[in-house]
């Protein structure tokens, strides 16, 4: 680790000596990192004898309700004051959604992250953009606080690692990763729970919508551009939600030439259609999500847009092969 990186490290570390009271936020629409971190890190700091709470805005999603610590996260306001309000896997402040304003009056912000547009906004930033996740990171502030690292904390902390290297088949899969997951392993991590919940198990409903989204699959520009969608009527008959459906993406993403993918899913309100757009080379389909009201990263990137799907499916198509040409 980078000299720098060490002190912020250090001074997370100190916050936590200094102070007795502490608020957990991760970012809104969780995902296992976000939801990982916040319970791995509610878990260390109780076992430290300090007071937490630990906050989503969002409920906890059903496929995590058998966390080790679920219980500890709460969607409820919370107005209690804290020493120190911690942010973790939040790329920027307002990740966290609506109520950090009312509660972010006066605290210590301390900031975990590893978000490459992460500007530093707390009082301490341990932010590292070469980690696979910010469940990474939060093992090396609680190895240097000497949390004991129990079999719930690990489980939470490998869920974090795991989910965001896509199962280490994605670039964030740096050698840290790996050798955290060893140790975490020997804490007694429950490795094979974590993925049978989060990518064996499927409700027959599910499979059943993939099946009929798999059927939409259509290629475009000589095959570099693959897609499918998922109209409401299938969603509704299946019982399903738009975001039942966010990995679906990855199929037309699989397929062998695409070098970008699209998923279109209709919404409930009339006339609305989400869209998630992958990439596979390095080019930057952020541009074409903010073109259709959205925004996200250079190779992953969503919007909500006005339209029939055909519609959006012929602007999206359009849109991804002016940034293939200039490629
Ligand atoms: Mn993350």
């Amino acid at each position: 680790m980078e000299r720098t990186m060490i002190d912020q490290r250090d001074r997370i570390v100190a916050m936590v000596r200094e102070n007795e009271s502490f608020m957990v936020f991760a970012h809104e629409n969780p995902d296992g990192d976000a939801i990982g971190a916040t319970l791995a890190l509610a878990l260390g700091l109780k076992k430290l004898g300090k007071r937490v709470t630990a906050y989503n805005v969002h409920a906890m999603p059903n496929y995590l309700t058998w966390l080790p610590g679920a219980e500890l996260l709460t969607d409820q306001a919370v107005p209690e004051e804290h020493d120190v309000v911690w942010f973790l896997d939040c790329g920027a402040k307002d990740r966290v959604g609506e109520p950090a304003e009312r509660i972010l009056a006066q605290p210590k912000i301390a900031n975990v992250d590893h978000h490459i547009t992460n500007e530093g906004y707390g009082h301490a930033n341990f932010v590292n953009p070469k980690a696979s996740s910010t469940c990474e990171l939060l093992y090396y502030v609680m190895q240097e606080l000497g949390v004991e690292i129990d079999a719930a904390i690990a489980t939470n902390l490998y869920l974090g690692i795991y989910t965001d290297t896509m199962m280490f088949q994605n670039s964030a899969s740096c050698p840290g990763a790996f050798r955290v997951c060893g140790d975490l392993m020997e804490a007694g991590a429950d490795f094979l729970t974590v993925a049978k919940r989060v990518y064996i198990d499927s409700s027959a409903e599910r499979l059943l919508l993939l099946g009929r989204v798999l059927s939409t699959l259509r290629l475009d520009r000589d095959g570099t551009i693959a897609g499918v969608y998922a109209t409401r009527r299938d969603m509704e008959e299946l019982g399903l939600g738009p975001d039942d459906m966010e990995v679906f993406v990855e199929y037309p993403r699989s397929v062998i030439g695409a070098k970008v993918a699209y998923l279109l899913r209709e919404e409930d309100d009339k006339g609305q259609v989400k869209g998630s757009l992958r990439a596979s080379i390095s080019v930057d389909i952020s541009t074409v999500a903010a073109k259709l009201g959205g925004g996200g990263h250079k190779k992953a990137a969503g919007f909500r847009t006005a339209g029939t799907l055909e519609e959006v499916r012929g602007r999206v198509v359009a849109l991804l092969s002016e940034v293939l040409d200039a490629e």
